[in-house]
């Protein structure tokens, strides 16, 4: 996804200063054979409590450059970079050193780059100062009068601000949205604070579906059923899970992966969010699947980057495995997501079968005292009602109030994914994620022979899927759910 167009709450355009003089550079007289030097810098910001995603637009205003270092300070000592793309960063203190990478380093005289970072503050996130370029101040003039190209090839965005506009901050909003479907409303997502936000920057929940192993029940994945989960079901969001084991993606990379892209692509046609998730079961230690689950979502992640709807799962349930493997399991491979697709969401399983430690005996705290290092993440929380009772939804509570958390799957019915319907479990469940407004993936849009199939087993080969004739009683009272009105904040 590109950052930029799609950063919208606090839109600082600093680069006010660097467009004003751009527009009044016309003629700067030629002094002598020593080379132009000078640069204009935008800025713009994305920023919810304790972290931010900047977009940093460069533009070479004197002789072209075959290589470039683009510095600059924070103004708070709390703010810090974090994973960056399209340059090498480094920080020591409140000084930034950004270095072009070997695609963009060439800069001609006006040409323009873009680069962005996730970072983290604390008590404030003020737009950085003082951009040198190559050790010249980003003033948004030259000196010497560059030997080519004339100033007037300067980036559209630079060179269409007035030049009459004063050189401070300005903020915009997102436009009202133009269609109705959840992405249509919604556009990119962002985690803020504890919630998963809107381009509104308001905190939003999205209900959906599972689909179950798509090694096994594409009868369910077609262009009706699809229809039907987003006009008749009105869900907002599709969990595509591409197991890895059990004749899944390990037996077919490029298959399942192209098979994943065309799920993606039929959510995306029906104004849907579409999960990616990397369906990791069995064995619990998702670092068994590590060059897999990179080489496969340096993949989607490429292919979907422009894509504002995707969500990455990179592990669905860890198990039998500690929360410190985990960890650094999701710290190897979000860096894979992020260099192709900088800006998506991306959900973290956790320990005990994504039940935030609690199915091992443990719980949240251990995430807490040592968060994944990455912005822009939540932790899945998954649970089958018939099974996980109280003292589950105890730690949900208590856990959201600190983690961004996802119900990327739960059942409501027991952890077998079979047995009794459990409608008080599951109604108890279904208030408490609509209270916390926490987004949920329901196990599954299928028709497989167990109860927590929403469709009855085999009749997805009839091709009705409307309704609820064709329901299992967890069909029913989801799709009840799921189908009341989203009331998704815009303003
Ligand atoms: C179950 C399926 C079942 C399949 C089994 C093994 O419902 O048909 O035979 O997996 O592949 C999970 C897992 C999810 C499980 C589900 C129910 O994420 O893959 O699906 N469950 O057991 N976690 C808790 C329950």
């Amino acid at each position: 996804m590109k950052p930029l167009k799609r950063l919208r709450p606090q839109y600082v355009a600093i680069g006010a200063v660097g467009a004003l003089a751009l527009g009044a550079l016309v003629v700067v007289p030629a002094v002598s054979a020593q080379a132009a030097t000078g640069c204009a810098v935008t800025y713009a910001a994305n920023s919810w409590t304790g972290g931010f995603t900047a977009s940093v637009g460069i533009t070479n205003l004197g002789d072209p450059i075959s290589s470039w270092t683009l510095t600059f300070t924070f103004p708070d000592a709390g703010q810090k970079v974090g994973q960056g793309w399209s340059a090498d960063y480094s920080q020591t203190g409140a000084a930034v050193t950004a270095t072009s990478v070997s695609y963009n380093g060439t800069l001609g005289t006006g040409a323009s780059t873009n680069i962005g970072f996730n970072g983290t503050w604390t008590s404030s996130n003020p737009s950085p100062t003082a951009f040198s370029l190559n050790g010249v101040a980003c003033t948004g003039s030259a000196t010497g009068s560059p030997s080519s190209a004339a100033p007037t090839s300067a980036s559209p965005s630079a060179s269409s601000t007035s030049p009459s506009a004063a050189p401070s901050a300005s903020v915009s909003t997102p436009p009202q949205p133009t269609g109705t479907t959840p992405v249509a409303i919604n556009g990119q997502l962002h985690v803020c604070g504890t919630n998963l936000c809107n381009q509104y920057n308001k905190p939003i929940q999205l209900r959906g579906m599972s689909s179950h192993g798509i090694q096994w029940f594409s009868q369910c994945l077609t262009d009706n059923s699809l229809d039907a989960l987003a006009n008749d079901w009105k869900a907002d969001l599709l969990r595509i899970s591409m197991y890895v084991q059990e004749k899944g993606y390990e037996t077919d990379p490029a298959g399942f992966t192209s098979k994943v892209n065309t799920y993606v692509d039929m959510a995306t046609a029906r104004g849907l969010y579409a999960i990616i998730d990397f369906h990791t079961l069995t064995p619990g230690d998702p670092n068994y699947n590590l060059d897999r689950a990179k080489t496969f979502f340096a993949s989607v992640a490429a292919r979907n980057a422009s894509n504002n709807n995707v969500i990455y799962e990179i592990a669905n349930e860890p198990n039998g495995v500690s929360w410190e493997s985990i960890k650094n399991y999701a710290e190897q491979v979000i860096p894979v997501i992020r260099a192709a697709d900088p800006d998506a969401v991306v959900l973290v399983g956790t320990r005990g079968w994504s039940s935030l430690g609690v199915s091992d005996g443990s719980n949240e705290t251990e995430i807490v005292n040592s968060p994944v290092n990455a912005t822009n993440i939540m932790y899945t929380f998954h649970f089958y009602a018939a099974t996980h009772q109280d003292s589950y939804r105890t730690v949900l509570s208590r856990a959201a109030t600190k983690l961004p958390l996802f119900v990327s799957e739960f059942g409501t019915v027991t952890a077998t994914g079979g047995g009794t319907f459990d409608q008080a479990s599951s109604t108890a469940w279904m208030d408490l994620l609509d209270q916390l407004k926490i987004s949920y993936a329901n196990w599954t849009f299928s028709d497989a022979d167990e109860s927590s199939a929403a469709f009855k087993s085999g009749t997805c080969y009839g091709g009705t899927f409307t309704g609820t004739s064709v329901l299992n009683e967890s069909g029913v009272f989801v799709r009840n759910r799921i189908m009341t009105a989203d009331n998704f904040p815009t303003s």
